[in-house]
């Protein structure tokens, strides 16, 4: 897997987030920074380059120069910098794909969130849904980024289920929706929706009273990384949720503001599968 995403020294959001879950999952990962910052940005101040968009383009180019990207099966891409980054991803797609039909390639979208607002630059939200969703095969959008990229405004669960379906019409033929929050839940609790082929799977959970810079990155990576072990887009949703449930719980208990991903490696590694998976 090609993973083209942040870098942080300390902490874990990005590449810096993803890549030792999939690699404790036992994936292949081959992580291309598209910054190196000391830190997440949550902190309001940072140091480190972003890193140009052509240097990006190099290190790609330099794989294929080793003849690697047959052995590529996904690209995944989180949060993007700029523009340019968005250039750079959809050449490196569309070179892997040639040189590997079967790949996909996973997108997460990231814009904002029903809390916050939109946090990226108002560029990437328009770039996203015209030019790079377009070109997703999974895409792993909360509900707020689902209702800008299909332009709804999804609340219950028939409303998110239609907003899925027009984000499929887009392009992408699975879709995970990492938070649910349908007006109608039962009170703390938090829902995950993935549809694939003509299936539709939802787990319910409960909801930590937490935000955790890169829950987001780590979700995107493990279902990606389940759904291409399995095939099977219910039991990759049971599995992620699983994982990512327990290491938000540890975080949550250990006081810490970065997740704490080494200390939840077995959960990752073995997801114990807590939660029931409900096929719609
Ligand atoms: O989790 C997305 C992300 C990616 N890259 C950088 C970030 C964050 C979230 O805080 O700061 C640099």
């Amino acid at each position: 897997m090609l993973s083209i995403q942040s870098s942080v020294a300390y902490g874990h959001v990005g590449n810096s987030a993803a890549v030792f879950p999939l690699q404790r999952l036992g994936v292949e990962v081959w992580p291309v920074h598209t910054v190196h910052f000391s830190n997440h940005t949550g902190y309001g101040a940072w140091r480190g380059p972003l890193l140009p968009a052509d240097d990006v383009r190099e290190v790609i180019t330099g794989i294929e120069e080793r003849e690697a990207m047959p052995a590529i099966d996904a690209v995944l891409s989180g949060y993007q910098g700029g523009e340019e980054i968005g250039d750079v991803i959809l050449d490196a797609v569309a070179r892997v794909k040639s040189a590997n039909p079967d790949a996909i390639y996973a997108c997460d979208p990231v814009m904002g969130n029903a809390k916050s607002g939109c946090f990226v630059h108002p560029a990437i939200p328009v770039l996203l849904r015209e030019r790079v969703v377009p070109q997703a095969d999974l895409i792993t959008p909360n509900q707020f980024e689902l209702g800008f990229l299909t332009d709804t405004e999804p609340e219950s669960l028939e409303d998110t289920l239609a907003s899925v379906e027009a984000a499929r019409a887009m392009g992408p033929s699975t879709v995970l929706v990492t938070s649910v929050l349908r007006p109608d839940r039962p009170e703390d609790t938090i829902e995950m929706l993935a549809v694939h082929g003509d299936g539709a799977w939802i787990v319910q959970t409960p909801q930590l009273p937490m935000k955790a810079n890169g829950s987001g990155d780590v979700t995107a990576a493990l279902f990606t990384a389940h759904l291409l072990d399995t095939g099977d887009a219910g039991v990759a949703l049971g599995r992620t949720v699983s994982s990512v449930f327990d290491l938000l719980q540890r975080t949550l208990d250990s006081g810490a503001r970065e997740l704490q991903l080494v200390q939840s490696q077995q959960e990752i590694a073995e997801p114990r599968m807590q939660f029931e998976v409900t096929r719609l």
